[in-house]
């Protein structure tokens, strides 16, 4: 047969596939097929190019893409571009250059080295975010969410990034750290627009229970969303007409709660102070001010300051010093906690510090502790020192506690949520303005909708001010404006939208995508949407991946979609790591492109070592050498298929069944997502085929006709060359994927007699082929109360006997 050369096949069906793309299009031949909606995880546009980790994605979802087309859907695969936000702002100034041109030149780059993945894009539904008709969009959704309240102005302090010179979500932070430069976060009390996702923090933590989503992901935002039910409970101050409520999970240990800790930032802090500590106090107030949430909750060392009074637990009457500490954060449950450090850790920490009473009032195993030497923070155990509710279990107090603080008139059951506003405005230039003019007799008034989008407007300067104003705020041409609403002079906002603004719905873009009416057209929503399967990475977990949710759910309530899930299925991919599991960069120079690989081995065999490499879901270090593995197994196939083309072999039985087995474990393994072993089997499969071949001078058509559709996702390119060679004038894609028939998988079942020392004790039925291991296992079962002694000797001829040799 003539040699496989990867390059000639894969530039001739890259030029026919051009002009006969194997997906046709929308409102073609989709019509009468049903849908399935793959999506990829849209990329940045970085400078850096791709490698042969992007390409993991991109291949997994290609082969999806591939397979449900095999299976008779009609696939929507688009991509485009996320193309707005920091990281292409950072690399735009760091290149001394104005975003738009680097952006546009870095979509051109991607787009080229995408192309090389050869996957079923359809590329008339590109969109990019930094496209003044997308960002209409985006910025008349803004306008939608204000109009309802959700989207509102508010002063106060929040994540700000020194490096990055902008405000920050909390979704943004990740560890103390800035999530795109790494940077340490600091504080700053700016003005900034806000949405309210938290008016949907029930939706959002109810609704995962829909969703085919990796159970990990589902937990992180469950987890962020922070859903916990507690108590308000109110102590009143000694001495002032004044009480401060506290939020407590813990109502049970009301009796054990020896002092009170407040935020620095609450509005009691500074009346609370008396002469002697008015000083201390406000200094820790200023210093708690520059320090960042996670820093406070993570701090090594509990700091904090006595304010000098004093409030009265509201069950025994007691005195207890109400303290501020940083530990206690300014914007969950009321900003003040009741301190029970028995039976909390942190409190136990604080009052270990500055020598403050531990009451234990949970007995743990039946005993009260003489020295503690740390908490005892489980709800399990008898009440104690809890005057009437001495002797009820802890866990029923726990769930009661609330409702009969209610009754009693101090306090209150209530729920509470981790999750706060999302902070929606940054302080930078390449972002989608937001579209609000802010007039003095008017207040905050959107711009007219037909006068969307606002454009961004060209600046000479566009690097982040530092200031907390964007680098908008210096255009004066472009801030002043008249009000829409009263003609006044007005001004307009400066601020721009965060990078998560446009993924946060591009995916109702792609299918109406030059739609210049609406957002997405009713028909074309109902007809494509929602996606049936999400790829891409985990990192995303509670930013994109919640953001989105929150968006899809909005416009489902104001009647632009009719489905309130974005992403019915969620697949997570492992990273491709350079040696000894590093992150490939850059800057850590273990970046593979994957340019010279497609070069040597072809396009097909990189997509299949991009499987191969481990299980998808999975990180994976990259070697390049493994790559002439897949490759050695398509030049077998492509000789196997040639040869037998040639050879012209009738079927046997067992081409027959291994055909059978073939499809059905190729199909299995797929369907379970399980694609490296999908490979390996394929590699097995070919062997037991070429081995058959040795006999039999080839396979017959039928066997390898089916093999070839079955790699078709896999190795597209070879699978359309070897189709049409074998005589088909039509795409290989136009097929349908085999079925498998389990009657003709199964063996050709024989009778095979079971010696023990030469003389049959049973006979035993087994499949024609089964292997020597498990012949032997099934005839020693069936003859095992006659083998008293010891095995010595154990024979197998295949077909023929099974003698056992004991002693
Ligand atoms: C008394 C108590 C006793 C508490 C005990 C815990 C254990 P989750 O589950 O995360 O909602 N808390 C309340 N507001 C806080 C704030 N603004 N900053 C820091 N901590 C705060 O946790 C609720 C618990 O965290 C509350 O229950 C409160 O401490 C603390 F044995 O109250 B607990
Ligand atoms: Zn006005």
């Amino acid at each position: 047969a003539v040699p496989y050369n990867h390059k000639a096949i894969e530039a001739k069906w890259r030029v026919n596939w051009e002009k006969n793309p194997v997906n046709p299009k929308v409102d073609e031949k989709g019509k009468e097929k049903p849908k399935y909606y793959c999506l990829d995880m849209f990329p940045y546009p970085s400078g850096n190019g791709l490698h042969v980790g992007h390409w993991r994605g991109y291949v997994i979802s290609d082969v999806w893409s591939r397979y449900k087309l095999l299976k008779g859907y009609y696939v929507i695969h688009p991509m485009g571009w996320d193309a707005f936000g920091l990281p292409a702002e950072n690399y735009a100034i760091k290149m001394g250059e104005h975003p738009a041109i680097s952006t546009a030149r870095n979509v051109e780059n991607i787009k080229r080295q995408i192309q090389d993945i050869a996957a079923i894009y359809d590329w008339d539904m590109e969109v990019n975010t930094t496209d003044p008709e997308f960002y209409k969009w985006t910025q008349w959704i803004f306008i939608q969410m204000f109009k309802q309240g959700l989207a509102y102005e508010k002063e106060f302090p929040i994540n700000w990034c020194p490096s990055c010179k902008t405000g920050l979500a909390n979704e943004e932070v990740v560890n103390g750290r800035c999530e795109r430069c790494g940077s340490e976060v600091t504080k700053k009390n700016l003005r900034q627009w806000n949405l309210k996702i938290t008016k949907y923090a029930d939706r959002l933590l109810n609704d995962l229970d829909k969703l085919d989503w990796p159970e990990k992901v589902k937990k992180m935002q469950s987890d962020w969303i922070g859903k916990s039910y507690g108590a308000e409970v109110k102590f009143p101050v000694d001495g002032m007409n004044e009480e401060i409520t506290v939020y407590t999970t813990r109502p049970d240990t009301l009796h054990g709660a020896t002092f009170m800790v407040l935020a620095p930032e609450h509005e009691m802090a500074k009346k609370l102070a008396v002469d002697e500590t008015k000083e201390a106090v406000e200094k820790y107030i200023y210093d708690s001010s520059m320090k960042s949430n996670v820093d406070r909750l993570q701090g090594k060392e509990k700091t904090g300051v006595f304010t000098g009074s004093y409030c009265i637990n509201p069950l025994n009457g007691k005195k207890v010093p109400i303290w501020l500490s940083d530990y206690v954060l300014a914007d969950y449950g009321t900003g003040a906690i009741m301190c029970v450090p028995a039976h909390d850790d942190r409190d136990f920490e604080f009052a270990k510090k500055f020598d403050l009473p531990i009451v234990q009032v949970i007995a743990k195993d039946g005993k009260e502790i003489e020295n503690m030497t740390e908490a005892y923070t489980k709800a399990e155990g008898t009440m104690i020192n809890s005057g009437v509710w001495n002797g009820m279990e802890s866990a029923v107090l726990k769930k009661e506690a609330p409702h009969m603080i209610e009754k009693m008139g101090i306090g209150k059951a209530t729920v509470n949520f981790k999750l706060r506003d999302w902070v929606f405005s940054r302080q930078r230039y390449w972002g989608e303005p937001i579209p609000i003019i802010h007039c003095p007799h008017c207040g905050n008034v959107p711009v007219p909708e037909d006068e969307l989008p606002l454009r961004l407007p060209e600046v000479k300067s566009y690097q982040p001010t530092g200031t907390g104003e964007s680098p908008l705020a210096a255009i004066d041409e472009w801030v002043n404006c008249k009000c829409p609403v009263c003609g006044a002079d007005a001004k307009r906002e400066t601020n721009t939208m965060p990078q998560w603004a446009g993924s946060s719905w591009y995916f109702l873009r792609y299918v109406d995508n030059k739609n210049a009416e609406e957002l997405v057209s009713k028909e074309n929503a109902s007809k494509y949407l929602p996606v049936d399967m999400y790829i891409g990475g985990v990192e995303h977990a509670v930013l994109h991946l919640l953001y989105s949710r929150f968006y899809t759910k909005f416009l489902y309530d104001i009647g632009v979609i009719d489905f309130d899930e974005p992403f019915l299925k969620l697949f997570n991919q492992g990273m491709i790591t350079g040696k000894n599991g590093i992150k490939m960069s850059k800057s850590k120079g273990n970046v593979v492109s994957p340019d010279e690989l497609v070069d040597d081995y072809g396009c097909d065999s990189l997509r299949m070592y991009e499987l191969f490499v481990g299980p998808p879901e999975l990180d994976a270090e990259w070697d390049d050498r493994g790559i002439d593995g897949v490759n050695r197994f398509l030049k077998r196939f492509w000789k196997l298929s040639l040869d037998s083309l040639e050879g012209d072999v009738k079927p046997t039985d067992e081409m027959i069944r291994y055909r059978h087995k073939m499809v059905y474990e190729i199909t299995s393994r797929l369907q379970s997502f399980s694609l490296n072993t999908v490979i390996s089997g394929f590699m097995e499969y070919t062997n037991k085929f070429v081995d058959i071949a040795k006999k039999t001078g080839g396979i017959d058509c039928e066997t390898i006709e089916t093999i070839t559709i079955l790699l078709a996702p896999f190795a597209p390119h070879m699978a359309e060359e070897v189709w049409e060679r074998y005589g088909h004038k039509d795409t290989i894609f136009a097929e349908t994927w085999p079925k498998y028939d389990e009657e003709a998988m199964k063996d050709d079942q024989i009778e095979i007699p079971v010696q023990i020392n030469g003389k049959t004790r049973a006979v035993i039925k087994v499949s024609a082929l089964v292997s020597k291991d498990d012949a032997i296992a099934a005839g020693k079962e069936a003859v095992k109360e006659k083998l008293t002694k010891t095995v010595i000797k154990e024979i197998f001829v295949p077909g023929k006997i099974i003698n056992i040799v004991q002693k």
